[in-house]
């Protein structure tokens, strides 16, 4: 749930990149930041923490194109945290207060499997943090587009989105579909927000 930080004029979204190991999160998210966010003003550095064995990754900024919110400007921090089986306490944890999820999937065909798990893993965590998966802001991304061995979007979409959720391309390394990910979660955050009852 987003908080407000009155004496800035912020009002602070959380959005966290979820799904399997190895799908391409930590690549959206640096994608972002070299990309998109650096430039900016009042960004944040990127807190990569390579020592911890949660491995986050966090930044948070403030895009132009969202503007304000009852006269609050937005500002949005980014997480990630590891798809590895091993640190589902810190996937629980990231997932505290958070406002929307991107779901990183890899379209590689064996990689279904896991991909599968990883959504009900979300969907489980989302649970326990006393979420309704149906209720939060959810992107879908199929990553690694380029690769030869892929799944179709057709049957991505019937293994994955059940939720009807908005659902992109992606190859997080050339940066194809991270930013229209991202957007999409930002505008539908937003329109919660701005729907929402005085915080
Ligand atoms: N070919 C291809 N490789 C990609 C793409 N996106 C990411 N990769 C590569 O896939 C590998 C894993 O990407 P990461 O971004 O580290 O994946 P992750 O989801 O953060 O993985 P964990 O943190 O271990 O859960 C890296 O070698 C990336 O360069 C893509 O779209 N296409
Ligand atoms: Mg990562």
């Amino acid at each position: 749930m987003a908080f407000i930080n009155q004496e800035a004029k912020e009002i602070h979204c959380k959005v966290v990149y979820y799904g399997p190991s190895l799908g391409g999160k930590t690549t959206n998210m640096q994608w972002v930041y070299q990309n998109a966010v650096k430039k900016h003003e009042g960004a944040s550095e990127l807190f990569d923490f390579p020592a911890s064995p949660e491995r986050t990754l966090f930044f948070d900024f403030l895009p132009f194109e969202v503007g304000e919110i009852r006269g609050l400007r937005t500002r949005f921090h980014l997480y990630t945290v590891p798809g590895q089986v091993v640190y589902d306490s810190s996937r629980r944890l990231i997932l505290k207060g958070l406002d929307g999820v991107i779901f990183v999937a890899d379209s590689q065909l064996e990689r279904m499997d896991e991909n599968i798990e990883a959504l009900k893993n979300l969907e489980r965590n989302l649970e326990v943090q006393g979420y309704d998966i149906k209720e939060v802001p959810l992107i879908i991304q199929y990553n690694k587009r380029d690769l030869p061995n892929i799944a179709s979007v057709a049957e991505l979409r019937a293994a994955l989105n059940k939720y009807n959720a908005p659902d992109f391309e992606g190859n997080a390394a050339i940066g194809r579909g991270v930013m229209e990910s991202l957007r999409t979660v930002s505008k539908a955050i937003v329109t919660v927000l701005k729907g929402g009852e005085g915080q």
